[in-house]
């Protein structure tokens, strides 16, 4: 049995969602987010050191972090075949290549628009405000917003070579990007200005699989 350490409104949503479309048994242990400062509890960091989610654990003793790395280990011990493309097929190193894009490059951007939005509206000496403020401004001006919509020209781009992210198939490497285009519509941008990107978001929320995983997790705000 899988055991899934799931925090509200966060990355492991994707791991319930993996373990439905493999339809597979497992647990889930619930973690909240302090309302405040937004950061795990204290007790996640007895499954794993660095108390981020998703973690999930195994009856024979493996604790496995990283999402990315967590949807390839389980796809390759209980997928059989499933949710992966062919070894040594070129869908394959597509597949690779997007399991790694969606943290490695495509949540940078996003998680800094976030932090800089926050240190916008945050609570601060009002004498600050104004230098945080231009800060804030400048950063994403010429950082952040030019990565952001870099990344979702090249991924409406690669959506139309193909209907999913490594080929005509359904795999893990469109569970691991769901977050990152979730993400991305509710705070990085993301409009009908790319229509492929909607449509896929559209196709994902409507798999059953995924709506089960909604039920098994709880409330998740990157929807609304
Ligand atoms: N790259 C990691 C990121 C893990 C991560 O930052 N998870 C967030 C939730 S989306 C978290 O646990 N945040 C709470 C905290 O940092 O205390 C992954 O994909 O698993």
């Amino acid at each position: 049995m899988l055991t899934v350490h799931h925090l509200n409104n966060s990355r492991s949503q994707r791991v319930l969602w993996l373990l439905e479309e493999l339809e597979l048994p497992y647990e889930v242990v619930h973690y909240q987010r302090d309302p405040q400062t937004m950061l795990a509890p204290a007790s996640l960091r007895a499954v794993h050191p660095l108390g981020k989610s998703p973690v999930v654990t195994t009856d024979d003793g493996l604790t496995l972090a990283e999402s990315g790395a967590i949807i390839e280990t389980v796809i390759e011990r209980y997928g059989n075949g499933r949710l992966a493309p062919v070894a040594g097929s070129p869908e394959a190193v597509r597949y690779r290549y997007w399991l790694h894009f969606a943290e490695g490059t495509a949540m940078s951007p996003l998680l800094l628009k976030l932090i800089f939005d926050r240190i916008e509206t945050g609570k601060m000496p009002f004498f600050a405000r104004p230098v945080a403020k231009a800060i804030a401004a400048k950063t994403k001006s010429a950082f952040i917003h030019p990565n952001i919509a870099s990344h979702l020209n090249y991924m409406e781009a690669e959506l139309g070579r193909s209907e999913w992210f490594a080929g005509d198939a359904f795999t893990g490497a469109d569970i691991q990007m769901s977050f990152v285009v979730e993400a991305a519509r509710a705070r990085g941008g993301l409009d009908a200005k790319r229509p492929k990107l909607m449509a896929y978001l559209e196709r994902i929320h409507s798999r059953p699989a995924y709506k089960r995983a909604l039920e098994r997790g709880g409330p998740y705000e990157l929807l609304n």
